[in-house]
């Protein structure tokens, strides 16, 4: 008899709610879950590939051993023991030349978060990275300065808001991102039919910019200069809702904005100064809210541009306001749970980048296994990553890889990376877990509290992540790990949230219990800064931002690079998947009709792009939906590598565009400057 199992989709950050139907362990379909409060029944493309991802043949079962080229199936009891030993020697010659990555796939899994750290322990190590500095470290940064907490996430009431503006973020494709919003199209259909309206700002005339009011096209990685003058304008007028008395310190950024032409600002981010003056005054009328993600993260002002966002909502009064800028209170407090986090705790040792949260730059991860000297990287872990294909200068890494004396993945594919491991760890399927949305629900456009228990039962002789972690652990340190399960975990989390609820009574409402909007009034009871306040003027934010120089908007620049994404992948991981990997090719550069004809490149003809760190070759989409004088690649891409084993993906390999990004990064943040690189386009 089939069975309907209701779960939460963890693949993006939407936390959607799923029904799967099967017959015994067969998977007959997967659509929405019409009764979730927060995803109200809907799902994308790679919600229905989790079947996909769970019947992979390619997706590994077995613990693997590279022997030579060959590799070879072991028992976890003879990879741990093997790691165990290898690491303990490493160790021995050079305590400091062990590493970790943590991959994307660790925020989806609470018993990953909970369990790295055992891992990290065992192996004593400073040198952490992971894709957070490929991502949202500036917001991270910014969180921390402003509200006292890395984790306390400000979203966009966008069920009550009036105004939403979306800077370098597409939700149309992505599903949100550190803004956990399902069901995205319809709440924008909500919000016109209240009068309200959607602005997209963003070098690409986006999937979402398609279903807003408004698009303007903004000059990459010149966010900071139409931010300071969006600021400037919201601070020239008064706020419909009065700015609160915890907040200080805007008159010293005001001060300090004097010095800003506005005019020159909106002309060197080519969004007309008019159009600001109108968002000032929309943002002055209330309600509104300015979100920024991806593209305004990824870009040498990162940290800056997360810092002014968070300004215009403060000063147009709609900090912690109905419909403006808002902090979720979820079933469990991540505030609570972490520490607030960590800037310059330590240096690095080739480039002396300052730790953020206790990570170096990913950008810098190559340079380390590279560099000889005391604290050389030996041995090195990734856990549920792709830095290859994820990171910048992917190329440089591949090789860098190759040089190190033991490298593990624990990963479900042989891919770009893991194909350089000593040792690949695959844990059970993704339906064979359970799951909690940890890190996710916090950041929810409405509250939620909604666990999943394992869909599946889970394969014979597999083991979830998190044990592979402790394993790990246990084999390094010889001390077994000695903490509750991730499940026991999270019921002490839940019964010390704000609600106070155990995982049964969250176990019982499988669709998730409905917390309701984002609460407001009370902020200054959740602030975690000494001062109890909002200290705006962050002082070394603001020497930053008094050393900045505006460019000559007259000079001509060349062409830029933007990434983009699309509904139909997910970073590089659903590459394998039978159902996505369907349809056109999706790895092009777009670029403008003027652009491709002064170069003399027709649409679909192959063309070479070229950046200082390396070149690549693959088919060109001529549209006008980009800007003039931008380009815009996919990352993810780029399969077609000695020893990777993922039959549909290599079937459709594409090209990395991470072998033409730089290891440039955000001095304040250590994020990779992904945004706005220079770039040469011409025909193969
Ligand atoms: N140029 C450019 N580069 C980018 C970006 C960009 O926009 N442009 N985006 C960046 C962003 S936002 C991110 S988050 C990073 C992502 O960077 P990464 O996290 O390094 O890359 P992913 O492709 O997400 O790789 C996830 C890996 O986890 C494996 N995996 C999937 N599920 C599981 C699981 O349950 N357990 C385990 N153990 N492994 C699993 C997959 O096989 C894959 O190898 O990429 C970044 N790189
Ligand atoms: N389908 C799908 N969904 C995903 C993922 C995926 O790979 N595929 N990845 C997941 C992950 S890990 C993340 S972090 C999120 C990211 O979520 P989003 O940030 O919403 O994702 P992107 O599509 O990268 O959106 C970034 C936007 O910034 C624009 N942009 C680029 N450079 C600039 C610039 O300099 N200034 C401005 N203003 N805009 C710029 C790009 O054109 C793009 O539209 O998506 C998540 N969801
Ligand atoms: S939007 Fe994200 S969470 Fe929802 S079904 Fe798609 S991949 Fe899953
Ligand atoms: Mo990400």
């Amino acid at each position: 008899m089939p069975q309907v199992r209701k779960r939460t989709c963890h693949i993006c950050e939407a936390n959607c709610g799923v029904l799967v139907e099967v017959e015994g362990t067969r998977i007959l379909s997967i659509k929405g879950d019409a009764d979730n409060p927060l995803s109200r029944g809907h799902i994308c493309p790679k919600g229905t590939a989790l079947q996909d991802l769970q019947e992979d043949p390619d997706r590994l079962r077995k613990p693997l051993k590279r022997v030579g080229s060959d590799w070879q199936e072991i028992s976890f009891e003879q990879a741990f023991a093997e790691i165990g030993e290898k690491v303990r020697a490493i160790l021995a010659r050079d305590p400091d030349s062990s590493a970790v990555y943590i991959g994307n796939p660790n925020a989806h899994s609470y018993g990953n978060a909970l369990n790295a750290g055992f891992l990290e322990k065992a192996l004593r190590t400073r040198t952490k990275f992971s894709a957070s500095t490929v991502d949202q470290m500036p917001n991270h940064v910014a969180n921390l300065r402003l509200w006292g907490h890395a984790s306390m996430f400000p979203i966009p009431d966008a069920d009550r808001t009036q105004t939403l503006v979306i800077l370098g973020g597409n939700p149309m494709a992505s599903n949100g991102s550190l803004w956990t919003v399902p069901d995205f199209r319809n709440r924008m259909k909500d919000l016109r039919a209240r009068g309200g309206e959607l602005v997209v700002i963003d070098p690409r005339r986006t999937e979402t910019a398609k279903i807003a009011d408004r698009h303007l096209f903004i000059r990459p990685a010149s966010d900071v200069f139409f931010l300071v003058a969006l600021l400037k304008a919201v601070m020239a007028r008064k706020p419909h809702r009065p700015v609160q008395d915890f907040v200080t310190g805007l008159d010293e950024v005001a001060a300090l904005l004097e010095r800003f032409d506005s005019e020159a600002c909106a002309q060197a981010s080519a969004v007309p100064l008019a159009e600001i003056e109108r968002l000032a005054d929309r943002f002055a009328a209330g309600p509104a809210a300015l979100y920024g993600r991806m593209g305004t993260a990824t870009q040498a002002n990162g940290t800056l541009n997360a810092w002014l966002i968070s300004l215009i909502n403060i000063a147009s009064g709609q900090l912690d306001r109905e419909g403006g800028w808002v902090f979720g209170l979820p079933a469990v407090d991540t505030v609570n749970a972490l520490p607030p986090g960590s800037i310059g705790k330590y240096s690095s040792r080739v480039s002396g980048h300052r730790s953020v949260l206790g990570e170096f730059p990913a950008a810098a991860m190559a340079e380390e296994i590279e560099t000889p000297g005391q604290g050389q990287i030996k041995a090195l872990f990734v856990v549920a990553g792709n830095p290859v294909l994820s990171t910048p200068n992917g190329a440089r890494l591949a090789k860098a890889l190759e040089s190190l004396d033991l490298m593990v993945s624990i990963d479900i594919y042989r891919n770009a990376t893991s194909a350089h491991a000593h040792y690949i760890l695959p844990p059970a399927g993704p339906l064979e877990r359970d799951h909690y949305g940890l890190f996710l629900l916090p950041m929810a456009a409405r509250t939620i509290a909604v666990y999943s228990p394992p869909t599946l039962p889970q394969a014979e002789g597999s083991l979830h992540d998190w044990e592979i972690l402790r394993g790990l652990a246990h084999a390094i340190s010889g001390e077994p790990v000695q903490a509750p399960t991730p499940r026991e975990a999270l019921d002490g989390l839940l019964q010390a949230g704000p609600y106070g609820l155990t995982l049964q009574e969250v176990e019982a409402v499988p669709s998730g219990i409905d917390l309701g909007p984002p609460p407001v009034g009370q902020l200054p009871a959740r602030l975690r800064s000494a001062s109890k306040s909002v200290p705006c003027a962050i002082p070394e934010f603001m020497v930053c931002l008094e050393e900045l120089e505006v460019p000559n908007s007259e000079v001509s620049e060349g062409l830029r690079l933007i990434g983009r994404r699309h509904l139909r992948t997910n970073n590089s991981w659903l590459a394998n998947s039978r159902r996505l990997i369907k349809g056109p090719d999706r790895c092009t550069v777009m670029i403008n009709p003027t652009d491709a004809e002064q170069r003399g490149i027709a649409d679909g003809a192959t063309v070479k792009v070229r950046s200082s760190a390396g070149e690549i070759s693959l088919s060109a989409e001529v549209t006008d939906d980009m800007m003039p004088g931008t380009v815009s690649i996919p990352h993810g891409w780029g399969h077609a590598l000695p020893g990777v084993a993922m039959a549909n993906a290599l079937g459709k390999p594409g090209v990395s565009v991470n072998d033409i990004t730089l290891n440039e990064v955000d001095p304040l943040s250590g994020n990779a400057a992904l945004s706005g690189i220079a770039v040469e386009v011409e025909v193969a």
